[in-house]
């Protein structure tokens, strides 16, 4: 009798030959053993992947029992404006979201467990980039090591929810939990008596994906009335396009920058490159961006945009906007 395997199957079992640590192997032979035909042709396959499952679970044990392992670390190096990583559960969609809005080339694949290591890439919001990091899944069983400090050195996170599963809301808890585990905590806003010494705390948005499939406006609803109170939430499907149009100005709003432009005394702004900022920066730490020594040298400022009247002199501490032009003078 013929096993008739799916390509699914082979896509599994492709995964788990290019797997290299006990817990993915095993991630990829359970994933093998739902996805293999149930009938007599496959008898001696399963009972194959089933000793090797447990094999391998034996194996699993015994390393946890050694103690401290030192596994891989992955340094995703910072580019752009700010850097967003993406999280969530198997199949939510984290690689397609990166695929529709960056030129990175992710695995996308139908069956979980896809991605095995961060990727980046670049997000175009007007003249800004703002970098993505598509990662592995958290799952109740699995949750890389090292995805600590891909979190930890984001400057926010974005919940991948999957509004085609009727487990979102548990998918979600899963990811908030398993990061507070490690003193990681998502949040929508840091409060101000956070305790910063001994946690660390990533501002986060529920980014709500595959819009497209059949119920998921319920899903949506559930989501908002579960977690409205507490993050933003942004419904897209990544498969479609929908809502992506927004999204990098959202990301970058989110990520509380602002960009401003320089212009030197007589000439006129050099509206290619953007200076990007915390919100709320003032013109001193514009002039200190464009050089350090510009703390002493900066005679005087003047701006052009926010204020009402263009090319008004302002004092250092000025608070800068969005676009404005700003005029830095440290001749005499
Ligand atoms: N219908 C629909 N399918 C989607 C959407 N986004 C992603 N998918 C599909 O969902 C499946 C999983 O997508 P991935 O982007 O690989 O999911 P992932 O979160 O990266 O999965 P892992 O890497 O395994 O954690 C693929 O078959 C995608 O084509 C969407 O908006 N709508
Ligand atoms: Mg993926």
């Amino acid at each position: 009798m013929p096993a008739n395997l799916t390509p699914q199957y082979h896509e599994a079992e492709k995964a788990f030959k290019a797997a290299r640590s006990v817990d993915e192997k095993i991630v990829h032979l359970e994933n093998m053993l739902r996805l293999i035909p149930k009938h007599k042709g496959t008898d001696h396959m399963q009972a194959d992947l089933k000793r090797k499952l447990s094999q391998l679970k034996k194996e699993q044990l015994e390393g946890k029992g050694k103690g401290k392992k030192s596994g891989p670390v992955f340094n995703v190096e910072k580019e752009g404006a700010g850097q967003i990583v993406l999280l969530g559960a198997p199949n939510a969609g984290k690689s397609r979201v990166l695929a529709a809005l960056t030129h990175a080339n992710p695995v996308v694949a139908e069956y979980p467990f896809s991605t095995h290591v961060p990727q980046p890439g670049m997000a175009q919001f007007e003249d800004v980039q703002i970098q993505l990091v598509d990662t592995p899944p958290i799952t109740p069983d699995f949750y890389e090591p090292w995805m600590t400090d891909i979190v930890r050195r984001a400057d926010a996170a974005l919940l991948v929810a999957d509004l085609g599963d009727d487990g979102l809301l548990d998918a979600i808890e899963v990811i908030l939990k398993r990061l507070e585990t490690v003193k990681v905590n998502l949040v929508a806003d840091i409060p101000p008596d956070a305790d910063i010494h001994l946690h660390t705390w990533r501002r986060a948005a529920i980014l709500a994906n595959k819009l497209d499939l059949p119920d998921a406006g319920d899903r949506l609803e559930i989501l908002r009335e579960y977690y409205g109170g507490r993050f933003e939430i942004w419904p897209v499907s990544a498969g479609m396009g929908t809502g992506l149009d927004a999204l990098p100005a959202r990301l970058f709003h989110f990520l509380r920058l602002i960009r401003v432009y320089t212009k030197e005394p007589g000439k006129k702004a050099d509206l290619e490159r953007p200076y990007t900022l915390p919100a709320g920066s003032a013109v001193l730490d514009l002039a200190v961006r464009v050089h350090r020594d510009f703390e002493r040298l900066l005679k005087s400022a003047r701006i052009w945009g926010s204020g009402k009247y263009d090319g008004i002199h302002v004092k250092r501490d000025h608070v800068l906007q969005d676009k404005d032009v700003v005029e830095l003078n440290v001749g005499g």
